[in-house]
């Protein structure tokens, strides 16, 4: 195996372009769609699928490919004014914004703003582009003894709290199922760990007062068109979740919900609401669109590859399982035989913690340990590293499993669901020793 079609990088296509008998006019259009109006850096499936498609149908296609997959600069005025998309990203789609990075660019403890993905079902709501909080207000009702609405400045006045923590969107993985399961394909990058800081959901949920009958919350966003999901009252009231105002320091940025959003840890993007402004707490289970069917659910028993069962047979998503990331090396790096080279990532398991690490440069034949690095807070994700030898030279893979406390580790194919939700397949870089 070398490098799937879902993996090549702007470079990539370019070569293939080139290769294809490209010349300097059609590679300067490529260059202007991919780069130089900051658009795009870096292309995702579409894209990749599209410079494939070069093979049969002349480099044209592959610049129709990008135009046809909603790129369009008009649909770009829907970004106007939010930064995005950010430098080097991976974009899916401009409306709604969908955009991650490739795992390399993925190094750092503590993710930037700059770095960390972005999943947007909708629009993004004026008031996050303009930042007016005028008017704004969270309501929490339903059944709460006292009906409550915080403004911002009430929420800055609870004790605050600050944490690194895992945010990764369920589809995360997704475009390397097979078969190939319809939604954003994204790739490995739909997922960061940045500084949140906020308030306790708990101490707001306190403030209006559960009653007995208090199961569930469904959680509202401004944004349209509605996306709503929600969580139980048991993770509602664990102390981790947050209600974050700031991310890495600053007022959260328009794109990632300002001006409050959801911090369920451990837990699917999805369940963390952006631009919370209603909390209606609930005597059953949120029942809102992406609540059901197959909307951010699971088969509740392993399914056949390409097998959708019965909606009934389908169970809510929540926790993550455990995963792993390799930061470096990059894909395709050169090393230098009978050289050590220094490999890490990071590794994070849901609900659960990590425990070890194993990477392999021999497609899992051995298996070498590695130093983990516990994160500093529970729910952020730990780092991982190793110094690893490959004596000849020729192609390698690296390839990184981790394991959570209670054994689970990562699967070497990945277990099919009819979203392609929860992928965790081990990851693999591959490399080239000279
Ligand atoms: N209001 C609202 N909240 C939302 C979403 C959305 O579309 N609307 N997307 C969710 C999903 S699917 C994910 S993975 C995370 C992504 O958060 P990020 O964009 O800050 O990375 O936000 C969640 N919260
Ligand atoms: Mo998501």
């Amino acid at each position: 195996m070398s490098l799937s079609k879902h993996e090549l990088q702007p470079e990539g296509i370019r070569r293939l372009l080139a290769a294809n008998g490209a010349g300097g006019e059609e590679l300067d259009r490529f260059d202007r769609m991919t780069s130089r109006r900051g658009f795009l850096s870096c292309v995702g499936k579409g894209a990749a699928l599209a410079g494939l498609g070069v093979l049969g149908a002349g480099p044209d296609a592959a610049v129709r490919g990008l135009f046809g997959r909603g790129l369009l600069p008009g649909a770009w005025a829907a970004t106007a004014g939010t930064g995005l998309p950010k430098p080097e990203m991976i974009v899916h789609s401009a409306d709604p914004f969908n955009g991650e990075f490739p795992p390399h660019l993925l190094d750092d403890a503590v993710t930037p703003t700059s770095r960390h993905f972005v999943r947007n079902n909708g629009g993004i709501p004026e008031r996050a582009r303009s930042r007016d909080l005028q008017d704004w207000k969270l309501t929490v009702d339903g059944e709460v003894r006292t009906p409550r609405a915080f403004s911002y400045d009430d929420l800055g006045r609870l004790p605050q709290v600050t944490r690194r923590l895992v945010v990764e969107c369920a589809g995360n993985g997704r475009s390397l199922f097979a078969p190939a399961v319809g939604g954003t394909q994204w790739i490995r990058g739909a997922v960061a760990c940045s500084e949140w800081t906020g308030v306790r959901l708990r101490d707001v949920l306190q403030a209006a007062g559960l009653t007995e009958k208090a199961v569930y919350l469904g959680n509202h966003g401004e944004d349209r068109p509605v996306f709503s999901r929600g969580i139980p009252v048991d993770k509602a009231m664990d102390e981790h979740t947050l209600i974050a105002l700031k991310m890495n320091g600053e007022p959260l940025p328009a794109a990632h919900g300002f001006p409050a959003r959801l911090l369920v840890p451990g837990w699917i993007g999805s369940s963390m609401q952006k631009w919370l402004h209603r909390i209606q707490v609930r005597d059953t289970v949120h029942d809102s669109r992406h609540m059901s069917g197959y909307s951010y659910r699971v088969p509740a028993y392993p399914v056949a590859p390409g097998h959708k069962p019965p909606e009934a047979d389908m169970a809510i998503a929540t926790s993550w399982v455990v995963k792993s990331l390799i930061t470096a090396p990059r894909p395709e790096a050169e090393v230098q035989r009978g050289v050590p080279v220094q490999v890490r990532g990071h590794a994070w398991a849901g609900e659960g913690r990590v425990a070890r690490v194993l990477v392999s440069t021999d497609f899992g034949v051995h298996w070498q340990e590695t130093r983990l690095t516990p994160p500093p807070n529970r729910y952020a994700w730990y780092g991982w590293s190793a110094e690893l030898t490959l004596a000849g030279r020729g192609y390698y893979e690296i390839w990184a499993r981790a394991f959570d406390e209670t054994g689970n580790a990562q699967p070497f194919r990945q277990p099919w669901n009819p979203k392609g939700y929860l992928g965790n397949v081990i990851h693999r870089v591959p490399v080239r020793a000279a």
